[in-house]
């Protein structure tokens, strides 16, 4: 009987282990499966020399004890003295080895930079994972134990690296009641109710997730935010937090209400000029470093979809941010404040401004298009921030769209640090159903030339600060967590969340790179299909383009949720707020003109790049509609006119989803069950909606062309109207908007 139950619960934890849910991320660390490679290993590594009792080494120690045992399948020890094959990790201050392996090599680690060596030590081969601080310890052996998922020799490592940008920040765009805007897997992972007496051991694992990457900070809180997030009670809550996040190098940020000092500090008034708001904040931020000593800062959404800010009350963003940043200036926490900013001028708030700033501030020029308006806003600016002040600038001029091209704002600010936004959290790409790998897009903008030191200012050097030599640094990426099961929702969407940290601790990797190493450690090594799974995520960017906005079209999804096509949408509340603002259709042709004889927002950037874009002609065919009003027959590169490319593209989309079904579905004999039909579900959904975009596309922009849908195209199944009746009362991720 005994030996019944023992069996039935070595039978459970078993199918627990090898049932692949998604839970584990890219951190599975299961027994090496080539016997060659694992024999290498074991050759190669027979102990563990990692002294030190802090809370970072500690973990450093565990994960690489407990994940060496799993991955070579045997107890490799933890052993004071240095032996042949030992590992031998730490710091100048916890290592002896390391210190003199540190000065003897001049290696420039900075602060949490590291190098895996093997080298030497009285005759014997080890193993060294040095780092200036702790920290980097933690990544060093993190990046050695992906070296062994992902199969690569040991024998003969020199890797040194360092962080291209400093704050490699997560955005949770969480509510406190859970919900979670423009969140797609559950509920907010922040059970705030249960904080601070319950630790869910997920807060660990997230913040292993993201250490393994090397995401060093995470703003809790929703842009659109609660100033209850800033009481006590709260701050306690997130103290807890920061507290389980600190050894793995995560630094706690909150979004701060601009309203704060009236709606929970009994004030009348937020107005950053007024001595007891700029108090009520001094007191406050004194409050916060009391619990979270390493607090990282405020992330302010100010003056933008209906949040307050300091143009409520006649003060200028430099005003409000300023206002911030010398409360924090004392505890060196930091501001990010967001140029996501489009209320003001459609809204001619102008008159608040004193005169002379109503310039600065962009005037009504903006008005007629939204894409000038954060650069209009902010590039007077220039030069008034305090040091302590990033201004974070979502990756294209209007909100995260399949393709966008770079804010102008990259470039255009020589003495303000910029953060970047992307968004990992595919609001506008399909949401949690769409297979799209988003290593490309961030590229794309990363590596655009911006030009504002000639070339090769790339925006990538504007962000890591090397461009303009700035202090800081930052990156954020909006975040796709939840808590479901495999924390993302699509299992694909795992990826995005380490495709950010990866390109932000190194801007140089490639696309391909990244996926190869996610796929190795997330699925298996098995070179078929690293190499199948990696074509499918490397074309799944362009087919959403292709599928949704091609040739340039942006922002034709439904109003509100987001969710799929309503480009004959002209009823939001502000022009800006309709499709038809955006693509600009009518009998002569479609897309929205910005050259000079149009809206001039190619004016705001450098002459080199309007080149790329300018003439309707030359102008790259991805960013065609983007700056463009074109004739329906206008001659494509193809030789099609503009109707029939359109037509084109997004049945190239279609078929590109129906080739990843193909690819993934002769990938079954890898994958365990659940893994291989939850993605074969959700790519059966990513044809369907890519099949109805196409239709609702074709058939409503065809009432301007007037042209017929050429051969090679699918006819649409149903009738325009049909499509205009669709309704998504409950479509996800508005949650936080009612
Ligand atoms: O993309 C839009 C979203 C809003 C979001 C806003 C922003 C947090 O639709 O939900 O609000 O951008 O970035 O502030």
């Amino acid at each position: 009987m005994k030996k019944n139950i023992v069996t039935v619960i070595v039978l459970l934890l078993c199918i627990s282990v090898l049932a692949e849910d998604g839970y584990r991320l890219w951190l599975r660390y299961d027994k090496i499966s080539d016997p060659a490679v694992l024999k290498s290993y074991r050759n190669h590594i027979g102990s563990i020399v990692l002294p030190g009792s802090s809370a970072t080494l500690s973990i450093a120690r565990n994960e690489l004890q407990d994940n060496l045992r799993t991955l070579l399948d045997r107890n490799i020890p933890v052993v004071e003295k240095i032996k042949g094959k030992s590992i031998v990790a730490g710091t100048p201050a916890s290592s002896l080895f390391v210190r003199q392996f540190l000065e003897e090599r001049n290696l420039a680690l900075g602060e949490e930079g590291y190098a895996i060596y093997t080298t030497t030590a009285g005759g014997k081969n080890i193993i060294v994972i040095a780092a200036q601080n702790d920290i980097g310890v933690l990544y060093g052996v993190y990046s050695f134990l992906k070296l062994l998922q992902t199969q690569q020799p040991v024998q003969a490592l020199n890797i040194k690296t360092v962080p291209s940008v400093q704050r490699r920040m997560l955005n949770h765009w969480d509510n406190l009641n859970r919900t979670v805007e423009r969140g797609y897997a559950g509920a907010s992972i922040w059970n705030w109710h249960t904080l601070p007496d319950y630790i869910d051991k997920r807060y660990i694992d997230y913040a292993r997730a993201n250490a393994s990457i090397g995401i060093n900070g995470t703003v809790l809180t929703n842009v659109n935010a609660n100033a209850q997030s800033l009481t006590k009670e709260y701050l306690i809550k997130a103290k807890a937090l920061a507290d389980v996040f600190r050894p793995y190098g995560i630094r706690v940020y909150l979004t701060a209400r601009f309203s704060a000092p009236v709606e929970i500090g009994g004030l009348t008034t937020a107005d950053p000029l007024e001595p007891e708001v700029q108090n009520w904040w001094k007191e406050k931020c004194k409050e916060i470093y009391s619990y979270i000593p390493d607090f990282g800062g405020f992330l302010v959404k100010a003056n933008s979809e209906g949040q307050p800010g300091p143009q409520t009350y006649g003060r200028s963003h430099v005003e409000g941010a300023n206002m911030f940043a010398e409360a924090l200036e004392p505890y060196a926490g930091i501001v990010i404040w967001r140029a996501f900013v489009y209320d003001v001028r459609v809204q001619k708030k102008d008159e608040h401004f004193e005169e002379g700033k109503k310039e600065a501030a962009g005037e009504s020029i903006a008005a007629a298009d939204r894409f000038k308006q954060a650069y209009a806003e902010f590039k007077p600016f220039d030069g008034q921030f305090r040091s302590n002040v990033l201004i974070q600038v979502k990756n294209g001029p209007i909100d995260f769209q399949p393709r966008e091209p770079f804010s102008p704002l990259f470039g255009a600010t020589p003495q303000t640090p910029l953060t970047m936004e992307f968004q990992m959290t595919l609001e506008y790409l399909g949401q949690a159903t769409h297979l799209v790998y988003e290593a490309p897009l961030f590229k794309e903008v990363l590596d655009a030339d911006t030009w504002a030191k000639g070339e090769g200012s790339t925006v990538a050097r504007v962000i890591d600060g090397s461009l303009f030599q700035h202090k800081i640094s930052g990156t954020a990426g909006v975040a796709n967590i939840g808590n479901e099961r495999n924390w993302t929702g699509h299992p694909f969407g795992q990826a995005n969340w380490y495709a950010f940290g990866r390109l932000a601790w190194n801007d140089q990797l490639t696309s391909e790179e990244i996926a190869e190493e996610w796929i190795r450690q997330t699925f298996s090594n098995q070179p078929d299909f690293v190499d199948a799974v990696k074509k499918i995520m490397m074309a799944s960017r362009e087919a959403v383009v292709n599928y949704m906005t091609p040739l340039g079209l942006h922002h034709i999804m439904g109003t509100g949720h987001h969710y799929g096509p309503a480009p004959w949408v002209d009823n939001g509340g502000r022009a800006d707020w309709n499709p038809v603002y955006y693509h600009r259709a009518d009998e002569k042709g479609i897309g929205f003109d910005r050259t000079a004889a149009g809206s001039n927002a190619i004016a705001q950037y450098y002459p080199q790049v309007q080149a790329r874009w300018k003439d309707v002609n030359t102008c790259e065919e991805d960013y065609l509609l983007w700056f463009h009003h074109v004739s329906w027959l206008h001659p494509m590169k193809s030789g099609r006119t503009l109707w029939d490319e359109l037509c084109f593209r997004y049945q190239q989309g279609v078929d590109t989803v129906r080739w990843m079904q193909d690819t993934w579905n002769a990938l079954q004999p890898y994958l365990d069950r659940q893994q291989f039909e939850q993605v074969k579900m959700l790519l059966d959904i990513q044809e369907k909606e890519a099949m109805w975009w196409r239709n609702a596309c074709l058939l409503y922009f065809q009432t301007f062309s007037k042209r017929p849908i050429p051969d090679g195209v699918e006819k649409p199944d149903h009738d325009l109207e049909y499509y205009k009746n669709l309704r998504f009362p409950y479509a996800p991720g508005i949650g936080g908007r009612l």
